[in-house]
C-alpha cells in the first residue's frame, strides 16, 4: 500500500474563517484512503528548511520558509492505492488561480504560497516529509471492523 504525506497549512489554521480544517480532512477521508497519523505542529526554521530542501535556492523559497513557520500546521499519513496521486488530485494545481474547480487548492488557496495544502509527489519526499513529523510509534496500524464490534462495549 502507498502512503503519503499531509499537510494542512497555515493559511488554513490561522484564518478566522472556521470549518476548513474539517471540510480538508472529510475530503481526504471521502477518497476512501486510510489516515495513519495526525499531527498539529509548529515547524521550527530549521525542520521547515528540511521539509522544503528540494526548492532551496528558488526565489519563492524564504517566503515559503516564512510563511509555512508562521503558525501550526496539521500533518498527517494517509494510506492506500495510489495515495500519493490520489491526494494531488484532490489538492489541484500549485497555483489556486489554475486549479481546477472543486479542488482544495482551488476552493481555500490565497496566493501561490498561501496555498492551504502540502501533498508528496514521491516516495522519496515522502520519507523525508512525515519523518520531521512523525516517529514510528505515533503511525498506527488498524483495520476497519464491522459496526457489530462495537455492540460490546454497551
Ligand atoms: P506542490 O506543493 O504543488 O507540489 P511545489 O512542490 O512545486 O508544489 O512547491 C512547493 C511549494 O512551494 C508550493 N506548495 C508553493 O507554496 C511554493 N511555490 C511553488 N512554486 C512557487 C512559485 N512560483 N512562487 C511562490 N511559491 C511557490
Amino acid at each position: 500500500m502507498e502512503k503519503t504525506f499531509v499537510m494542512i497549512k497555515p493559511d488554513v489554521t490561522l484564518r478566522k474563517t472556521r470549518g476548513i480544517i474539517g471540510d480538508i480532512i472529510n475530503r481526504i477521508e471521502k477518497t476512501g484512503l486510510k489516515i495513519k497519523a495526525l499531527k498539529m505542529k509548529k515547524l521550527t526554521k530549521e525542520e521547515a528548511e528540511e521539509f522544503y530542501s528540494p526548492h532551496k535556492g528558488k526565489h519563492f523559497y524564504e517566503t515559503l520558509i516564512e510563511f509555512v513557520t508562521s503558525g501550526p500546521v496539521i500533518g498527517m499519513i494517509v494510506e492506500g492505492e495510489d495515495a500519493i496521486k490520489k491526494i494531488r488530485e484532490i489538492c489541484g494545481a500549485t497555483d489556486p488561480k489554475k486549479a481546477s474547480e472543486g479542488t482544495i487548492r482551488h476552493d481555500y488557496g490565497i496566493n501561490i504560497t498561501c496555498n492551504s495544502i502540502h501533498a508528496s509527489t514521491s516516495e522519496e519526499d515522502f520519507q523525508r516529509e512525515s519523518s520531521i513529523f512523525f516517529s514510528q510509534d505515533e503511525v498506527y496500524d488498524y483495520e476497519y471492523v464491522d459496526e457489530k464490534e462495537f455492540e460490546k462495549y454497551l
